[in-house]
C-alpha cells in the first residue's frame, strides 16, 4: 500500500528507494566483482550494452510462440529482436537455423535431446568427472534418468581424449547420438573426427558448445558447426553475453529443435534476454571479438605456465582454450580448502575433480580456473604472472591471517588497474 502522497511503487525509478535491501546486494556484488579477481571459467563480464537490454520493458511483453507466429498480441516489435538474435546467431556461427529462446544451457540440451532422441534412446556422452556435464548423462541427471548413456573420459597417462578409444566405446555400443562438448577440458576438441565415429555408426552428432562458444565464434577454437547436427550454447561463458542458452542447427532439426523449445519445455521465452543476446551477438560479429578471443586463450597458456613454474601440476600439461584444470596434491591442499582459502583472499574460482581423482566431488583435488572474465578486464600475459604467483602465495599460507590480507591487498591494486565496471560504483 502507497499513501497518496507517495508514488506508486512501479512509478519510483530508484531501486535503492523501492528496496533498499536488494539495492545494497547490487552495490555489494558490483564492488565483489570490482574490487576481486574472477577466475570461474563459466563466468565473464557482460558489456553495458547487453544489460541495458536487460533491464528494460522487454521483460513485460509475454511472446509464447515464434516471430509472426505468436500465441499473443501485441508483438511486432519485439518480433523484432527475436529475429535480430536468430539472425545474428546464424551469422556469427554460420548455422542454417537457430533458436535463441533457451534460458539456460541445460535446457538447450533437454530440447536438443528431445528433438533428436526417444526416451530411452542410448547415448554416449563425457563423464561429468572427467570434464563432461550434468546433463551428459549423469545419473543425478534428467539425461541420465531418461536415456541410456553410456560414457567416455580421458585417457589416464595423456589426461586427453582418446579418439581410437571414443571410435571403439562407440563401435561396441552403437548409440543414436554421440555429445562432445565439456565444462572442465583444457585441450582443443577434434570435432571432424566425433562427425567421423558418429557416420561410421549412423549416430547423430550433438555438441555442447557452452563452454567455447566465444572462442569459436572469435576464430580461437576450431568450430563444431559443419560436422555437428546441433550445437546447444550458453550465451554468458565465453561468449560474453546475458545469462541463457541458444541452439544452431541444420536445418533439417529447426522444426524439431523450436517445437521442443516451445511448446516442449518452455513457456513464455524472455524477451528482454533475447534482445541481450541479440546485442551480445552484434558484440561477438565486431573485429574486436576475434582479438578478445586470441587473448583469452594467450593469457590461460601464460597462466597455466606461470603455475607450473610456481609448483603445481596442470592437468594434461597445458591448455589450448579458456581454461586449466589444477592439480594441487603438490600443494597439500583439496579443492575445497583451496577455493575458500583464495575466496577469503579475493580470488573466485571453483573446485573441481581432475581425472580419477580420489577425491570426493564436494572435496575435489583440483580447481578448474578460467581467463574470460581477467582479459575482459583488460588484463594480460604479465598479469596471468601475477595471479599465479598470487595464488600460489595464497595456497602455501593458507591459515596465515597475515599471508590473507597480503594477497588480498595485492589483489585490490591489482583489480584497481583492472577495473571491469570502473562506471558502475557500489
Ligand atoms: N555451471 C557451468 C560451469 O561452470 O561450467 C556448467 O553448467
Amino acid at each position: 500500500m502507497t499513501s497518496d502522497s507517495s508514488p506508486a511503487p512501479s512509478r519510483v525509478r530508484d531501486l535503492s528507494t523501492v528496496d533498499p535491501e536488494i539495492a545494497s546486494i547490487v552495490g555489494r556484488e558490483i564492488v565483489r566483482q570490482n574490487t576481486t579477481i574472477q577466475l570461474i571459467a563459466s563466468e565473464n563480464f557482460t558489456s553495458p550494452a547487453v544489460m541495458e537490454a536487460m533491464g528494460t520493458v522487454l521483460t513485460n511483453k509475454y511472446s509464447e510462440g515464434y516471430p509472426a507466429k505468436r500465441y499473443y498480441g501485441g508483438n511486432l516489435i519485439v518480433d523484432e529482436a527475436e529475429e535480430l538474435a536468430r539472425s545474428r546467431a546464424r551469422e556469427l556461427f554460420g548455422a542454417e537455423h537457430a533458436n535463441v529462446q533457451p534460458h539456460a544451457g541445460a535446457v538447450a540440451n533437454m530440447a536438443v535431446y528431445q528433438a533428436l532422441l526417444k526416451p530411452g534412446d542410448k547415448v554416449m556422452g563425457m563423464r561429468l568427472d572427467q570434464g563432461g556435464h550434468l546433463t551428459h548423462g549423469s545419473p543425478v541427471n534428467f539425461s541420465g534418468i531418461m536415456y541410456d548413456f553410456v560414457s567416455y573420459g580421458v585417457d589416464e597417462t595423456t589426461e586427453m581424449l582418446d579418439y581410437d578409444v571414443i571410435r571403439s566405446l562407440a563401435v561396441r555400443e552403437r548409440p543414436r547420438a554421440i555429445v562432445a562438448g565439456a565444462t572442465a577440458y583444457p585441450r582443443l576438441i577434434d570435432f571432424a573426427a566425433f562427425r567421423s565415429i558418429a557416420d561410421e555408426i549412423g549416430a547423430l552428432l550433438i555438441v555442447d558448445a557452452a563452454h567455447i562458444a566465444g572462442l569459436v565464434a572469435g576464430g580461437a577454437h576450431p568450430t563444431p558447426v559443419p560436422h555437428a547436427d546441433v550445437v546447444s550454447f550458453t550465451t554468458h561463458k565465453t561468449l560474453r553475453g546475458p545469462r541463457g542458452a541458444a541452439i544452431v542447427s541444420r536445418a533439417e532439426h529447426g522444426a524439431s529443435i523450436d517445437k521442443a523449445v516451445f511448446p516442449g519445455l518452455q513457456g513464455g521465452p524472455m524477451m528482454h534476454v533475447i534482445a541481450a543476446k541479440a546485442v551480445a551477438f552484434r558484440e561477438a560479429l565486431a573485429p574486436s571479438f576475434r582479438d578478445y578471443a586470441a587473448r583469452v586463450v594467450t593469457n590461460a597458456v601464460a597462466l597455466a605456465a606461470a603455475l607450473t613454474d610456481e609448483g603445481f601440476r596442470i592437468v594434461s600439461g597445458g591448455t589450448d582454450n579458456h581454461l586449466m584444470l589444477v592439480d594441487l596434491r603438490p600443494f597439500g591442499v583439496t579443492g575445497k580448502v583451496a577455493q575458500e582459502a583464495l575466496d577469503t583472499a579475493g580470488i573466485t574460482c571453483n573446485k573441481n575433480q581432475i581425472p580419477n581423482d580420489p577425491e570426493k566431488p564436494f572435496v575435489t583435488s583440483g580447481l578448474r580456473l578460467g581467463t574470460a572474465a581477467v582479459t575482459t578486464a583488460g588484463m594480460g600475459v604479465g598479469e596471468m604472472s601475477e595471479v599465479a604467483r598470487l595464488i600460489a602465495r595464497a595456497l602455501r599460507g593458507v591459515g596465515d591471517e597475515s599471508v590473507r590480507r597480503g594477497v588480498l591487498a595485492e589483489v585490490h591494486e591489482l583489480c584497481g588497474r583492472f577495473t571491469p565496471y570502473p562506471e558502475l560504483v557500489g
